[in-house]
């Protein structure tokens, strides 16, 4: 068996036998556990399969080979997310169709990662952009539209000059566009809204029943931004106390409403807005007040909410609010830092117990009144603790007087979320059409669920039109169409959807992807939901899965699938940076070509690099001479093969390393700790080599803990020892513990307490013998001339302190 080490050969070889084989189809329903093992489908850019798209796919690879191993019937399956801009902007450059693009492009991803032997089922594929699925993607609309979860608004957008396209806030990153970093700006538009808001509770509530990484609840939390308050009515009188309005404020801190020395109302506050523009006299300074609400328009929340930015407001003169439980008049300012649109877009401002509001009335000269007791008056002290200064209620907790106060100045008890609805229209060509008309007589109107899918037409020009409509819309043969209703004149909706739409439902496609009559068989649902295990990047856990778990449940609620959870675990990855640290990108000419890794040193090398470069969850630098010691390693591997033997006995010695190593492997798996194991595993190639020759069977047990990081070369080597079957498919071996266990310890030995010498004795030896043979030990006898031993006491495995006079 002296052949070379020929990589390409036997990569070939084993990809083509599985595939024809079929070892890695999954089956629906068998007596078997199941296993749904999931990655984020990726978007096949021009640029081809990216390095870090490999980090996530082998690791998931990794565990859907140890569970087919275990003898679970096991789900792998990969798709193409296609809808987007990417394409859609090259298709502008080069007049390219979208559809041939993406042909071309899955067709490339496709061949990237068979070579690189992913156990895929690839009989399952799906492609965001194939009628066949967005047929069902515009059902799934259908579907929220006739719950009233879908509806239309006008509302001010994130507009993107450059991309010409409106932008969820989600999308805006810093002010600038997600996408291409252009200063994002505001304009008014009618957009189809889904009303993720409705679910925001269950979707916080249902973290509690998920086994998500603590980080990716944390962050879950914190974007749906639950909130328990009340909401206390302000009235707005003028100087002789005359009513003009009244104020609803949302405040988290009823406790310290006898603090509150000041209201504050968002810019773009109704009652300011209505009071502004009246020709009442009831505000003395409106022009002020107008120049500081267009000032604010162009801010963006994020800069606008930025802590430690200088506060900016105007004060409404005029008018004063009443304090509701200490019946004083307060001033009212309008403020930047207050957003109409959380809460009830006003606050009361309490100084002394909030950092905003303290910056504040610093800035203004506003009264700064302490109702908890524990400040120092030098900032604002922000616990909660016990009343002062609060009439009645003083000496209450804060927990106690956040009830009482509410109910005395008769307020309500609310939840607010920080979550909003989810933008859903984009005016681009390149996704799916949302399958609505437009008609004089009856209004908007859903196409029939028979007519669909709504295909979206084959175009000339790509480019989106300067007044922010679709390129659709310049396509009067499709635009003008029948109304389903009425059979009157209609146009179509010339809006697509968002990229988020066809990948917050996909992993339901994958379990049955070929269905006609519905999005997936109920049955099959019920048998392969949830998902078992969903590794993904940390940049989609306030989007994408939030999105996604929101679509799940209100199939759940329609009776359309089985399980109100999608994802049973969610695990995330870091991402792998060019040498150096820097993001990798074509721009700065870093980007490593996994083709030519893959033709230099294989996909195996490739592979088992990756796992072993890293801590899985933290981001990681590429480093080629790494590459090159893990080729080394493979290659060892392949060499050391020769030293096999049938009719060699397994040394005992060298059985301890090696189930030590099948422990340590297949716990590092399971807690994604893969640079430990590829380690360990080096480690037992170490002491491999050091034998003369190491039996056959645990040569074997080797390989099969090798095999899912490296599985061409394992089936290869599996093969030449004679074996007929897939490796992949051998049982995962277990740890054996008795040969786990070291042949010998070393025990210190101490007489009166004091360590005087150690020596080796046999795992488990009797008491008897170890204290014979310790004093014999030169080191003891010395010690115990003259003397006579009382009393051994032993420590097994570990001590033994002899007590002598
Ligand atoms: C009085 C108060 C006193 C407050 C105190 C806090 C501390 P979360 O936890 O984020 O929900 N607030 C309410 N609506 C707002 C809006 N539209 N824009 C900006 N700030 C707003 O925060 C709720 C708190 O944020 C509310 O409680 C309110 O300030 C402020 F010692 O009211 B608080
Ligand atoms: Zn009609």
């Amino acid at each position: 068996m002296a052949k070379d080490y020929n990589h390409l050969a036997i990569e070939k070889k084993w990809q083509k036998l599985w595939e024809k084989k079929k070892i890695f189809r999954a089956k629906d329903f068998s007596k078997n556990k199941k296993f749904y093992s999931l990655i984020e489908f990726p978007y096949p850019s021009g640029e081809g399969l990216h390095v870090g798209h490999i980090r996530s796919n082998t690791a998931m690879d990794i565990i859907s080979r140890k569970r087919r191993s275990e003898g679970y019937n096991v789900l792998y399956p990969i798709g193409w997310d296609a809808f987007g801009l990417p394409t859609e902007n090259y298709a502008i450059k080069t007049g390219t169709p979208p559809a041939v693009v993406t042909k071309r492009n899955t067709d490339n991803f496709r061949r990237q990662l068979k070579a690189l032997g992913f156990s895929f089922d690839w009989e399952r594929e799906v492609n965001t952009t194939d009628p066949k699925y967005y047929k069902w993607t515009q059902w799934i609309f259908l579907q929220l539209l006739k719950k009233d979860l879908a509806y239309k608004a006008k509302i001010t957008i994130n507009w993107c000059p450059k991309d010409k396209i409106g932008l969820a806030n989600e999308e805006v990153i810093d002010g600038c566009c997600e996408r291409c970093g252009t200063m994002v700006e505001k304009r008014e538009k009618e957009q189809w809204m889904l009303r993720i808001t409705k679910y925001a509770d269950r979707l916080d509530k249902d973290l509690d029943t998920v086994d998500y990484l603590e980080k990716i609840k944390i962050q879950q939390r914190n974007w749906i931004g639950k909130s328990q308050g009340s909401e206390i009515v302000f009235q707005i009188v003028l100087d002789d106390f005359t009513n003009v309005g009244n104020v609803k404020v949302f405040t988290t801190r009823p406790d310290t409403l006898f603090g509150a020395t000041y209201v504050v109302l968002a810019p773009d506050h109704e009652w300011v807005l209505s009071k502004v523009q009246d020709d009442s006299k009831t505000l003395i300074n409106k022009d002020e007040i107008l120049r500081y609400i267009e000032e604010v328009k162009n801010k963006t929340e994020m800069e606008r909410t930025a802590e430690g930015k200088v506060k900016t407001g105007v004060a409404l003169l005029g008018v004063k609010a009443v304090n509701p439980a200490t019946n004083e008049k307060i001033p009212i300012f309008i403020a930047d830092y207050v957003l109409s649109t959380y809460g009830t877009g006003a606050i009361m401002a309490v100084p002394a117990h909030d950092e905003r509001d303290f910056e504040f009335a610093r800035k203004y000269k506003l009264p700064i009144k302490e109702v908890i007791a524990g400040g120092n008056g030098i900032s604002a002290f922000i616990e909660e603790g016990n009343l002062i200064n609060s009439g009645k209620f003083t000496s209450f907790t804060s927990s106690e007087a956040k009830k009482a106060i509410t109910e005395f100045v008769n307020g309500k008890i609310v939840t607010k979320y920080k979550l909003r609805d989810w933008v859903f229209s984009r005016q681009r060509y390149w996704g799916e059409p949302i399958p609505v008309v437009y008609c004089d007589t009856c209004g908007v109107v859903p196409l029939p669920e028979k007519e669909l899918p709504l295909i979206l037409p084959k175009i000339a020009k790509y480019e989106p039109t300067d007044n922010g409509e679709s390129p659709l819309s310049s396509i009067s043969k499709w635009v003008n169409t029948k109304c389903p209703k009425c059979k009157g004149k209609a146009k179509r909706e010339t809006d697509t959807m968002p990229n988020w739409a066809g990948s917050s439902w996909y992993f339901l496609r994958y379990i049955d992807p070929k269905n006609t009559k519905k999005l997936a068989d109920f049955k099959k649902l019920k048998y392969w939901t949830p998902v078992d295990w969903y590794n993904g990047g940390m940049e989609h856990t306030t989007l994408h899965l939030l999105y996604s778990r929101f679509w799940n449940k209100f199939l759940y609620d329609i009776g359309a699938v089985s399980k109100s959870e999608p994802y049973k675990r969610r695990t995330s990855h870091g991402l792998i940076l060019a040498k150096g640290g820097e993001k990798m990108s074509k721009s700065k000419g870093n980007v490593v070509n996994p083709d030519e890794i893959v033709k230099y040193y294989g996909a195996d090398t490739l592979r088992t690099y990756e796992m072993f470069m890293g801590p899985f969850s933290e981001a990681i630098a590429w480093n080629e001479d790494n590459i090159f010691g893990v080729r080394r390693f493979i290659e060892r591997v392949w060499r050391f093969s020769e030293k096999v033997d049938k009719n060699v006995k397994p040394s005992q010695k060298f059985e301890v390393v090696l189930h030590r190593t099948i422990k340590k492997v297949s716990e590092d798996i399971e807690s994604m700790s893969f640079n430990t194991a590829v380690s360990a595993m080096m480690i037992l190639l170490n002491e491999m080599e050091k034998l003369e020759k190491v039996s056959k069977k645990d040569f074997e047990l080797f390989l099969k803990i090798l095999n899912p990081f490296a599985p061409h070369i394992t089936e290869e080597l599996w093969q030449i020892l004679g074996n007929k079957s897939f490796l992949a498919l051998e049982k995962w071996p277990k740890a054996d513990k008795k040969k786990m266990r070291e042949l010998e310890v070393n025990i210190v030995i101490q007489i009166n307490g004091k360590v005087r010498a150690q020596m080796m004795i046999e795992t488990g030896a009797k008491e008897e013998d170890v204290v014979e043979r310790a004093q014999k030990l030169e080191d003891v006898e010395k010690w115990l001339i003259g003397k006579e031993v009382r009393k051994a006491i032993y420590v097994k495995n570990k001590l033994l302190n002899l007590v002598v006079f």
